[in-house]
């Protein structure tokens, strides 16, 4: 909590009255609200913002906090647009003005599209994620025809989308952090909460002393797995291959909920013995076979009271050889018994480095709680087949008739859900037809199609609608490397980057340095800092920061419509990210669509019909910073699919993909040990090699902080001890960490924190952190054939072969 004495101290010492401010982080984080004071324009201090109607949920960490150090250092900020003079990477530009920076852009822009649109390319991630700055550069594509690209995959964090829409048709059906005051037991695979999403972690701890016990499964003693009441350490990638052992312990002592199953499940739903497809009638409906009448009949999608009950008793069968019209056929339940019967606990310890009776108390342990929750974020999942880790986690909590219950579920974070668990959500809010914010000018663009479907489209499947991603120009992020090098699907002669830190956060960087780039003619980077990708490119725009700029966004802990406005002045030459769109649309005639000023965005924005807006003053919520949502929920833990009602193709929780029958993954399995093609590596390059997120940055926005430098000034490697001693490695000397891609040499952190056989580090270092080379010489981009059936391959960061030698 605030100590607000330090601020009181310092004016009253000084005698004067201190400039109060309030400003949403805009980094790609948790959309902390925070609050300081400046004196003559710069900042005294900050601290934990005031939420209204929840001030139990005021945060700042000490990113936050300190991170307007280097908003401010202008030896870390591009100061001036900035044109490349030498070879790429040679770090030699000029300074030249804004006006000959954005004739540039226009020029090279124009020249792209008169050959073909689609041949220029805007990258968008996620440095600043308020909304105008954020979507600005895509919105632009829109405006012109160019491409976009979808905004997880080659960067992270799809396979955990793509896992848990699978199951549940919602790609983050996270509880509020609240509820985990309901549940008996917690299980993390993986989500280091503690340093990932901070602001939750008190409703952890509170759990905690409340009684519930938390276990924690991660190959390191992360800060969560430090206070947990187990750390279960297991081998990098393993989770799924335990979690199908779990399953099989519970069905075997017959502690799966099979009325829950029955109503609110695939379970009963019957698929043909011949091709694996679901039994449909002529209108498509799904089937399941009706035990009472001895018949195939209609299986609905399923709904539900929201009473924590398994439903009304069932007679669908969830076992048996049936036929339908002449088709042989099965309940899915079948499919899901037999794959995990081959999942002994046994098996699943040769595998993960957990005992097989650790599996087995652990398994019944969670199927007893009544209920129990579990969490697994995007650590967990960054490797080959990755989507198995949330599908399989779904499907447990079902397995149980968890979900949709308080105290229950599988989660992906626990923000706080604005109503419903649509945190993403910015023009729409999930089942509602009314767009939340007055976005359709912003929002209907270039050939009158929707912009606003650009951000739905960049988080759900890509199976389930490719021709509206085509048809939005939105391509598959996993394409992006094939498509500069081949031109495959789709050209790119120009790359305008912006919030994205490219080469430093994208696997394997050799690749990027010498055959991405290489293939593409004028690269442009919109950053605020001087990355290690603005020094590959042609052109280099200072951009100004979240501090710096007027802006909105709606995520975050909380159902709050967060506005910024400017706290410190623009640095150097900087301008915003929609301000740098706006120019470059007087030059190629898009100023129809880009006709006002920042704040005029924010103020159409906020003039609003929807609910949440009921009784709100414009001039207040600028003032204040935050909205409290008219339509918000303040006082209790929220949590979705608590109606069971699933976006999913049969409307069930839906553990069975017919999608995948060609893969033999039409039940979750663990495919990761036989096909990963890191696992030629094996033998050569016996450590697998992690990273993780860490406390002290938010990927690379927190270099050169001098706050932060409290706590890490250079990378580590964590190796365990016995890892250590076998290659003469000792605590604190330099270690050469190398595979057939690339290597990087840093300090060595000797600690038995980490399983053996695996190696560990913070991301988000850039090259000059290192004593040389980099993480990201090392990782690798190997498309999966399953992930691109069914969306599109996530980067396999953590699943990386490496050996290491004393340097
Ligand atoms: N090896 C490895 N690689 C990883 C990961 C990993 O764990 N291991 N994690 C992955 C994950 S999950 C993610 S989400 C990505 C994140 O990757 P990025 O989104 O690239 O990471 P950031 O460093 O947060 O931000 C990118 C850039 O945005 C800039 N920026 C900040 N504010 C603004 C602004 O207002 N305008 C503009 N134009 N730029 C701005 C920052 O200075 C920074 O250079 O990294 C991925 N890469
Ligand atoms: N401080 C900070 N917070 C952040 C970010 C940041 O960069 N810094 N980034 C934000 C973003 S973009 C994201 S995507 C999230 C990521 O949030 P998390 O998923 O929580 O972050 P990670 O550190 O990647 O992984 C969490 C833990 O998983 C462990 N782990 C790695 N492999 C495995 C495995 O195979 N099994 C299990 N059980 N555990 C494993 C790691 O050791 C780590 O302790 O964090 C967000 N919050
Ligand atoms: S948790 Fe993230 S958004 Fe919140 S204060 Fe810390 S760094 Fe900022
Ligand atoms: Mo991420």
């Amino acid at each position: 909590m605030a100590d607000t004495s330090a601020k009181d101290t310092v004016a009253a010492t000084q005698g004067e009255a201190l400039e109060k401010f309030t400003v949403t982080s805009g980094y790609n984080c948790c959309y902390c609200t925070i609050q300081g004071y400046k004196r003559d324009g710069s900042i005294v201090y900050i601290e934990p913002g005031e939420l209204p109607r929840m001030p139990e949920r005021n945060h700042a960490c000490q990113r936050c906090m300190a991170w307007w150090q280097r908003a401010v250092d202008e030896k870390e900020r591009v100061m001036y647009p900035m044109k490349r003079t030498g070879e790429r990477g040679s770090g030699q530009f000029e300074r030249i003005s804004w006006d000959e920076a954005i004739d540039l852009v226009a020029e090279k822009l124009s020249a792209a599209i008169a050959k073909d649109p689609r041949s220029a390319s805007f990258y968008i991630f996620t440095g600043n994620m308020c909304t105008f700055d954020w979507f600005a550069p895509a919105r632009m594509a829109h405006c012109i025809g160019a491409t976009t690209w979808a905004m997880e995959g080659i960067m992270g964090d799809h396979a955990t989308s793509v896992g848990f829409t699978m199951v549940t048709g919602n790609p983050d059906p996270g509880h509020d952090a609240l509820d985990f005051m309901n549940s008996n037991m917690i299980l993390f695979f993986g989500t280091n909460m503690v340093d990932t999403i901070v602001p939750s972690a008190r409703f952890l701890a509170r759990a905690k002393e409340k009684g519930t016990k938390l276990v924690v499964l991660d190959p390191r003693l992360s800060s969560t797995a430090a206070m947990a009441d187990q750390w279960i350490p297991i081998n990098p990638g393993t989770d799924t291959a335990l979690v199908l052992a779990m399953m099989n312990v519970i069905i075997k002592n017959d502690l799966h909920d099979k009325t829950w199953l029955a109503n609110y499940s695939c379970a009963p739903l019957l698929v043909s013995d011949v091709d694996g497809s679901y039994i449909r009638t002529k209108s498509g409906a799904y089937c399941a076979w009706d035990t009472s009448a001895n018949a195939a009949a209609e299986a609905a999608p399923s709904q539900g009271e929201d009473d924590g009950t398994s439903g009304p008793e069932s007679t669908w069968a969830l076992t048996g050889h049936f036929e339908v019209d002449g088709v042989p056929c099965h309940p899915t339940m079948d499919d899901l018994v037999a794959e995990v019967a081959k999942w002994t606990p046994e098996r699943a310890a040769e595998i993960t480095g957990v005992d097989a009776a650790t599996i087995e108390s652990l398994a019944l342990d969670y199927a007893k709680a009544q209920p129990a929750a579990i969490q697994t974020c995007t650590g967990s999942s960054r490797y080959y087949h990755g989507y198995e880790i949330s599908r399989v986690a779904a499907t447990l909590s079902g397995l149980c008739g968890y979900t949709g219950r308080a105290g229950g579920g599988a989660s992906r974070n626990n923000g706080g859900a604005p109503i419903d668990g649509a945190s993403l959500s910015f023009t729409g809010s999930s089942g509602s037809d009314v767009p939340l914010m007055n976005s359709a000018e912003w929002d209907v663009v270039g050939d009158g199609e929707s912009f606003g479907t650009f951000m739905g489209a960049t988080l759900a499947l890509y199976s389930t609608d490719p021709e509206a991603y085509r048809s939005a120009r939105v391509f598959k992020s996993s394409e992006i490397y094939d498509a500069a090098i081949t031109g495959d699907p789709v050209p790119i002669d120009f790359l305008y980057i912006a919030t994205a830190n490219f080469i430093n956060q994208s696997p394997d960087a050799h690749k990027v340095i010498d055959e991405v780039f290489p293939a593409i003619d004028f690269i442009v980077t919109a950053d605020p800092f001087n990355t290690w990708t603005a020094q590959y490119s042609d052109l280099v725009l200072p951009a100004s920061t979240w501090l710096e700029n007027w802006d909105i966004s709606t995520s975050g802990t909380g159902p709050y419509i967060r506005v910024n406005k400017p706290v410190i002045e623009r640095v150097g030459e900087s301008k915003s990210d929609t301000e740098i769109m706006t120019l470059l649309a007087k030059k190629i005639g898009q100023e129809a669509a880009w006709n006002k000023t920042d704040e005029e965005w924010v103020r159409t924005f906020l003039d609003s019909d929807h609910p949440a807006f009921e009784g709100c003053n414009i001039d207040d919520v600028i003032n204040e910073g935050i909205l409290a949502r008219a339509d918000g929920i303040y006082d209790r833990a929220t949590y979705p699919l608590g109606d069971k009602v699933f976006a999913t193709p049969t409307g069930r929780l839906e553990f069975y993909t017919e999608l995948l029958y060609p893969f033999g993954a039409h039940v979750p399995t663990y495919l990761r040990g036989e096909d990963n093609p890191e696992n030629q590596f094996a033998d050569k390059y016996p450590l697998m090699f992690i990273q993780y997120h860490d406390r002290a940055r938010v990927h690379t926005q927190h270099a050169k902080v001098k706050l932060l430098e409290v706590l890490e000034t250079e990378p580590h490697l964590h190796i365990n001890p016995d890892d250590a001693a076998a290659r003469g490695v000792a605590h604190g000397d330099v270690v050469r960490v190398f595979n057939d891609r690339g290597s990087f040499k840093c300090k060595a952190l000797v600690t038995p924190g980490i399983v053996k056989g695996a190696v560990a580090m913070g991301q988000g270092w850039e090259p000059r952190d290192f004593i040389e080379g980099h993480y990201q010489y090392l990782t690798h981009y190997a498309k999966n054939p399953v992930e691109e059936a069914i969306s599109m391959t996530n980067a396999a960061f953590y699943d990386v072969r490496v050996e290491i030698e004393k340097a």
